[in-house]
């Protein structure tokens, strides 16, 4: 095999470089894939146990290059201030002290950031945790909204298999921090999402056949069958349209946030992002403009380990992403995804500082993608089996939770197998009904951009509607010219 397996102590530690010699982007992977998926394979079990994986002589010296550790850094941020010299500077921000120490601030504490966590790997309550607690009535809603989802991503993939849908994202693995972090929020707060939230929506009061609609894309869309499946959006329930081009929702939230500053509003702006979202550059324009402006904004970031096939590793060599917060003069947490009384009691916490202080904060939610990326992915081709099938059994969100209502004797079998077959009954029904349902009308194509549509524009509808006539056979019967 042509990897060595050595304690994390060691000094070496492998890059990724293309031929080039550059560092390959975050986002793309290209023939990269086969090389890295390899690495993984043989660094999973190697990783539980503390080690590290090294290149070995085998490996190609154009794939990695050494990086020696410096003698100049010091150990923790503090470390310059270990000498006296009584004059400081007079800068912008503050006073800075002197220091005649040659000592660079560290690349990261030896320490990660802890996770905060209420809830254990078995659903019972850490002790000490200092949490609020919730009601059994918002329990229970946290609950059944998580199980919602669940059934819905299961019963829409599935359609998607059977080539009723063109396309779906699941949330599997993160139930939680869709659904807790709603909870934890006001109707009045703005959601800004990314593709991977749609509890959101449920716990608002989006019905299943309002997912269904835009799904199938059918004449009761309020996207009008323009956009992708999972691209929701409700005026209603304050929840902006999806957009899946990657980061660009960040600094809309912020811009959204600071006005809402300026109307004096109750209220945030909440946006939602995954890891990969941190390395485009709006990620990091949207926190220095929110700390800059003071914008009443949360930023929940999913760190679910992967951005398609992009694993944490090869996207930053911070301690993830709750530490950029900082950088920036965000307050910021890092929380247990997966535990939701843990997410619920950090962005209440979050809303209610973000509101009353008026300043933006940042949640960085550990979890794991459960699923494959869309329905256009297969995960088997660059990660471990066995890893997903640890996240999806040993510490799924729902079960954990699961435990914890029944623990507190608000939760039964019975309840349970109710609750499940009542919801894919229900979820059946309405993808039959959405299925059935007409399509928008072919105008609405070329509506709602222009007041007066362009002549070539108009071009285009002609020829449209000449090449349904001509093919009728490749359109739906249902969709009215
Ligand atoms: C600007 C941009 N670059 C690339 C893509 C292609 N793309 C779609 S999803 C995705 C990965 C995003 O990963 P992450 O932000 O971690 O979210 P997750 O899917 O894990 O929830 C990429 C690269 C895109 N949609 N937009
Ligand atoms: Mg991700």
């Amino acid at each position: 095999m042509a990897f060595q397996v050595r304690k994390a102590t060691t000094k070496i530690i492998p890059h990724f470089r293309n031929g080039m010699g550059f560092f390959l982007g975050p986002l793309e992977m290209g023939f990269f894939n086969s090389y890295s998926t390899h690495l993984r394979n043989t660094s999973f079990s190697a990783h539980k146990i503390g080690t590290r994986i090294l290149g070995s002589e085998n490996m190609p010296t154009h794939l990695f290059s050494r990086r020696f550790e410096s003698i100049k850094v010091g150990k923790q941020l503090n470390c310059v201030n270990d000498d006296r010299d009584d004059q400081v500077l007079e800068f912008p921000g503050g006073k800075v002290k002197f220091t005649s120490q040659l000592s660079f601030i560290p690349d990261r504490e030896e320490e990660r950031i802890p996770c905060f966590r209420v809830l254990d790997d078995n659903g019972r309550p850490c002790m000490y945790s200092n949490f609020t607690q919730v009601s059994k009535e918002v329990a229970m809603k946290i609950y059944h909204d998580m199980v919602t989802l669940q059934t819905m991503d299961t019963i829409f993939y599935e359609a998607q298999r059977q080539g009723r849908i063109s396309f779906y994202v699941t949330s599997l693995g993160e139930e939680a921090i869709n659904v807790a972090s709603a909870a934890a929020l006001s109707l009045d707060d703005l959601i800004v999402p990314q593709y991977r939230e749609a509890g959101v929506l449920i716990w608002r009061g989006f019905t299943l056949k309002e997912f269904a609609s835009q799904c199938f894309g059918n004449k009761y869309d309020y996207c009008k069958g323009r956009q992708m499946p999972v691209h929701y959006g409700s005026k209603r329930h304050n929840y902006f349209t999806v957009a899946s081009t990657i980061a660009s929702q960040i600094p809309h939230a912020v811009g959204a946030a600071y006005s809402m500053k300026m109307d004096k509003k109750d209220a945030c702006a909440v946006t939602y992002f995954g890891d990969g979202g941190t390395s485009e550059g709006d990620f990091h324009a949207a926190l220095n403009f929110a700390a800059v402006l003071e914008a009443p904004v949360i930023f929940i970031c999913r760190n679910n380990g992967w951005a398609i096939s992009t694993p944490i590793s090869d996207q930053f060599r911070s301690d993830g992403v709750v530490v950029k917060g900082q950088a920036y003069g965000v307050r910021s947490i890092r929380v247990d995804g997966n535990d939701a009384l843990a997410v619920y009691n950090a962005v209440r916490a979050a809303r209610e500082m973000a509101i009353q202080e008026q300043r933006p904060i940042l949640i960085e939610a550990l979890t794991y993608r459960a699923g494959h990326h869309t329905t256009s992915d297969d995960s088997t081709r660059y990660r471990p089996a066995q890893e997903m099938e640890w996240w999806r059994v040993a510490m799924d969100p729902v079960s954990r939770f699961r435990k914890w209502i029944e623990s507190n004797g608000w939760w039964s079998n019975e309840a349970e197998a109710e609750l499940r077959s009542r919801l894919r009954k229900q979820l059946l029904e309405e993808i039959q009904l959405a299925e059935r349902s007409e399509k928008p009308p072919v105008a609405d194509a070329f509506t709602d951009v222009y007041d007066v549509p362009p002549s070539n524009l108009q071009e285009q509808e002609k020829w449209l509607r000449k090449t349904i006539k001509t093919h009728p056979q490749d359109y739906p019967s249902n969709f009215p010219l």
